[in-house]
């Protein structure tokens, strides 16, 4: 039986009728449709976050000259300090107050009476101590309950000390994951921030979107990069700053890493901008030649070219060695792999390029077109709170979906002159007979291993100790377990050796589960 069934059939009827859609095993040469970016099932132990995380935890905590403040008592702000790996560097022009948690710690009265004058507050005090240039609200669920105007407060606080303020009103239950906070934050960027500076445009010169510098992963992609001979005009938003982005409308091209957190703000820039974009993709050798000789061929420049080739060739010779004794412990292993929304994609590929075979994988809060590749072109915002942002989708090859589209639809993307070839997703690179789940939960967790046994399990925080525990070796993903960086050709010998050492250390034959051995259920009864 494949364990997919196995798995699903413990799920009540309910239950089961939404998951099975969630959870499908890839047939090679099948369409292999998958439900996504749907409402979690109440009670599931999701490992998704909320609208708030993916607006200040993911998008604009990042930014090291922003002072950003959350509105909200004081749980948001404190379980979103450090825990995210902000890796960032202040330098003599660039403050940086990543290390700080700034909140209004609303309290019940607050609650009850109002919490704008706390918050007018804050952004005072914010302004005596740290003298940013830019402060920005961050909005937690109760905000948007008792309605403080944050809108109206930044306005207000903008004329009065002169300054950038931003205001983001992502209250952590809008929409169903993290997604809607990219949203939030990108829109918020896009109307206030860039194209507000006045830098002269300088020739190859490059913004790196949806690169958040986990592990160093942004300090690493750019110095390749610029030994080639690119500027990176910024980085939106890994070791990212405010004073950056103003200008990134100067930049010659836009590299998309992470499509699924900002694909949408490379489309508005080039309608508002002109700045053309290109998906690249700096997670293994294989993806980062590809990536840099796709921008190569962009500028069109024969020296460019050539160092390109020169760098490329200089950088794989580094670690040829390392990776072939990598590969000659790992070739044969098993994976599963999952984390948010486009680094699952990503590592596969990698992760193949060592021998390993993912047999489980999936996304928090992907997009259908995360997995099945097609192009999203959600550029069509009707509203910037991103409410009723409205998409249309297409593939690699519009050819091959024209049922899924309607003419209109096929139309208006020939007349948008949409870059279609560029993004593919997931099924490109998964084998055939890998089980994939999409918002997948702690239970499947615990199930899946039982009956795949992967010898790695990438994921969070959430999972990695049921998972160790159980006897599996597990790495996590989004944070690299505090390791890195994993970008590019470095990178991935870092991310080799990583691996080789989590799955050969002799401990995981020793591991057994608790639970496995004795009751848990301890403890006595009134006081005795
Ligand atoms: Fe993009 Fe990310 Fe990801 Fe993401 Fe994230 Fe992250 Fe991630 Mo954690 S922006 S979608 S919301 S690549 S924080 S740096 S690791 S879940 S796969
Ligand atoms: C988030 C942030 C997170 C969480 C990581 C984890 C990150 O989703 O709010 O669960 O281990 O990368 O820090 O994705």
């Amino acid at each position: 039986m494949d364990p997919r069934d196995i798995v699903l059939d413990k799920y009540s009827s309910k239950v089961y009728k939404n998951r099975k859609e969630h959870v499908i095993t890839i047939n090679e040469g099948e369409p292999n449709v998958i439900q996504a970016d749907t409402r979690t099932v109440p009670g599931i132990m999701t490992n998704r976050g909320c609208c708030y995380a993916g607006c200040k935890g993911v998008v604009i905590g990042p930014l090291k000259d922003v002072a950003t403040i959350t509105h909200g008592p004081i749980g948001c702000g404190f379980y979103s300090w450090g825990t995210r790996r902000n890796k960032a560097k202040g330098d003599e022009n660039t403050k940086a107050f990543g290390e700080y948690c700034l909140s209004t710690d609303m309290q019940e009265t607050d609650i009850v009476f109002g919490g704008e004058k706390k918050l007018k507050q804050a952004i005072k005090e914010a302004v005596e101590i740290f003298h940013p240039e830019c402060i920005a609200i961050a909005s937690t669920c109760p905000v948007g309950l008792i309605g403080d105007d944050i809108h109206a407060i930044a306005a207000e606080a903008e004329e009065l000390y002169g300054i950038k303020v931003l205001a983001f009103s992502c209250e952590g239950y809008k929409g169903v994951s993290q997604s809607g906070g990219h949203h939030i934050a990108n829109n918020g960027l896009m109307k206030n921030v860039i194209g507000t500076g006045d830098a002269e445009p300088i020739k190859y010169s490059v913004n790196l979107l949806g690169e958040y510098n986990i592990g160093g992963d942004g300090w690493e992609t750019e110095r390749i990069l610029k030994r080639i001979g690119y500027h990176v005009v910024s980085v939106m938003t890994g070791d990212g700053s405010y004073d950056a982005i103003k200008n990134s409308h100067t930049a010659d091209l836009n590299l998309v890493q992470c499509h699924r957190s900002i694909n949408y703000i490379a489309e508005m820039m080039k309608t508002k901008y002109g700045v053309d974009w290109m998906k690249i993709n700096f997670i293994g050798p294989e993806a980062t030649k590809k990536s840099l000789r796709d921008m190569a061929r962009y500028f069109n420049d024969p020296e460019l070219s050539r160092r390109t080739e020169a760098v490329i060739a200089e950088e794989e010779a580094a670690i040829a060695e390392g990776m072939a004794s990598c590969k000659a412990v790992l070739a044969g292993k098993t994976a599963a792999i999952y984390v948010g929304g486009s680094r699952s994609h990503h590592y596969i590929n990698l992760l193949k390029s060592l021998g390993v075979e993912v047999v489980l994988a999936g996304y928090e809060f992907g997009h259908r077109d995360d997995y099945e590749g097609r192009e999203v072109l959600d550029t069509i915002k009707k509203d910037a709170d991103s409410k009723n942002i409205e998409s249309i989708t297409v593939t690699k090859d519009p050819d091959h979906y024209k049922e899924r589209l309607s003419e209109q639809e096929l139309m208006a993307l020939r007349a948008a002159g949409v870059p279609m070839e560029e993004y593919s997703g997931m099924w490109e690179d998964i084998m055939d007979g890998a089980i994939i789940t999409d918002d997948y939960n702690h239970f499947e967790t615990e199930e899946f291993l039982k009956y795949l046994k992967p010898d790695i399990f990438f994921s969070g925080i959430k999972d990695k100790f049921v998972i160790q525990r159980s006897g599996v070796a597990s790495r996590q993903l989004h944070s690299y377990d505090y390791a890195g960086p994993y970008a590019g050709f470095k990178g991935a010998l870092n991310f080799a050796n990583d691996v080789a050492m989590a799955i050969t250390v002799p401990v995981w034959d020793m591991v057994q589960a608790p639970w496995k051995k004795e009751p848990l259920l301890e403890g006595s009864l009134g006081g005795m």
